[in-house]
């Protein structure tokens, strides 16, 4: 049975990522963090009591900032394959922590590039590199593309996409950067721009919520649907030879046309509730990220079904469902017709958990 070690397993992608691996009959070992509250709802529906024999996902408590522990790991897991999803991935939370950022998103993954090269084990190595890294550079973005950062969470990513790059050719690691423009879900954790808007609705929707408060409308960015691209990431894995591929959709709106679909999506006029915040600009913003993702088409195959208005439909469905509201449906059609099962947006589904028993003791 193949193993896979995943960072980041109770983020956004590393959940979805989670249960295609599962799926695809791996054993999967993640790392998370020790939290005084349950950090683990995103991955509580595919959580297996360790003591099962059967028992194929496995959480092993960790921080990215610590370099023992995660040599320990990679030493004893011994997987085939390490997806490292773990990140302060918050741009503008990189502003306001620009050390605690570069250690966590940029050193994170030397200590683990590290780990592989004095273990000596056999092991595929995929980092989660970002679209923000293009910053300014004009568009559309590919894998030749120069990199313009332009907020420390980018630039910690430019260093770890330059380790990567470098442990491949001095150690002849298999190590990839998967250069990821923004894909978003359900899951998408509340404070990112889609999340936050197609929650907002449905919380202004239940009467929960007045007015919605947002920062720049005017950029653009490449939205795509998550579990489209973790599959993009274990295809970058299967290939012979390690390379680094750009995934994105190519459809670019900007912030503000996504925030009037989401709205008008549940009939409501998004002028009368959205209200700008200087509070949510950026320092620096990158105006404009949209993916030419040419090369990750023809060498992995890979073709994404769902741009901004699907993803909208969707996200919009689940917020309204999460507000105890009946979902308008478009977006759930859309599940059933274009995915398999392992897309749902609930999570604690499968299992009513014993939070006293995770398998992390
Ligand atoms: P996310 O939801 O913010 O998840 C980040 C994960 O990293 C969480 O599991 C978090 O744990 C974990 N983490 C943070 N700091 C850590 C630390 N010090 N030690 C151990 N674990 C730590 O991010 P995502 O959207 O899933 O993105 C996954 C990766 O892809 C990130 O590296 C991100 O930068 C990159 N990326 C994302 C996108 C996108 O559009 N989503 C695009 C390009 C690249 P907690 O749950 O405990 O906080
Ligand atoms: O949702 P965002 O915070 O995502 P951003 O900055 O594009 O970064 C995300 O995608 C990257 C890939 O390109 C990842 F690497 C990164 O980890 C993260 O997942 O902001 C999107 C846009 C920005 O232009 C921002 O200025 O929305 C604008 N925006 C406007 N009002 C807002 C808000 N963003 C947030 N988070 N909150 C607002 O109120």
């Amino acid at each position: 049975m193949r193993k896979a070690l995943v960072t980041g397993i109770t983020g956004q992608d590393g959940s979805y990522l989670a249960e295609l691996l599962l799926h695809k009959g791996y054993e999967v070992h993640g790392l998370i963090r020790k939290s005084s509250t349950f950090n683990t709802d995103r991955i509580d529906h595919i959580y297996q009591d360790p003591h099962d024999p059967n028992a194929r996902l496995f959480l092993h408590y960790g921080d990215l900032t610590n370099s023992e522990q995660l040599t320990n790991l990679v030493y004893n897991v011994r997987p085939d394959e390490i997806y490292h999803m773990g990140a302060q991935s918050h741009v503008l939370v990189s502003f306001e922590m620009p050390e605690y950022t570069g250690n966590v998103t940029g050193l994170g993954v030397t200590r683990f590039l590290e780990a592989i090269r004095r273990s000596g084990i056999e092991t595929r190595f995929y980092q989660a590199s970002s679209s923000e890294m293009f910053g300014d550079a004009p568009a559309p973005q590919n894998e030749s593309t120069a990199f313009r950062p332009r907020s420390p969470y980018a630039i910690a990513k430019v260093y770890a996409y330059w380790m990567t790059t470098n442990y491949r050719e001095a150690y002849k690691l298999y190590a990839v950067n998967g250069i990821l423009f923004n894909h978003e879900s359900p899951r998408r954790g509340p404070t990112f721009l889609s999340r936050k808007v197609t929650r907002g609705v449905a919380r202004i929707k239940a009467g929960d919520q007045r007015k919605l408060f947002l920062g720049n409308l005017d950029a653009r960015r490449d939205y795509g649907y998550t579990p489209e691209f973790v599959e993009a990431m274990w295809l970058m894995l299967q290939r012979d030879t390690p390379r680094d591929f750009v995934v994105g959709t190519g459809v670019a709106p900007t912030i503000r046309e996504f925030v009037e679909e989401a709205f008008s999506y549940a009939g409501l006029d998004w002028k009368e509730y959205v209200e700008q915040d200087r509070r949510y600009f950026r320092p620096t913003e990158v105006d404009l990220l949209q993916a030419d993702a040419s090369l990750a088409r023809k060498e992995l195959g890979w073709e994404p079904k769902i741009t901004y208005k699907p993803l909208v439909r969707i996200m919009v469905d689940a917020d309204m469902q999460a507000a105890g509201l009946t979902p308008i449906g478009e977006g759930l059609r859309l599940l059933e017709a274009q995915f398999g099962k392992w897309h749902r947006w609930d999570t604690g589904v499968t299992a009513v958990l014993n939070h006293a028993g995770r398998g992390v003791d």
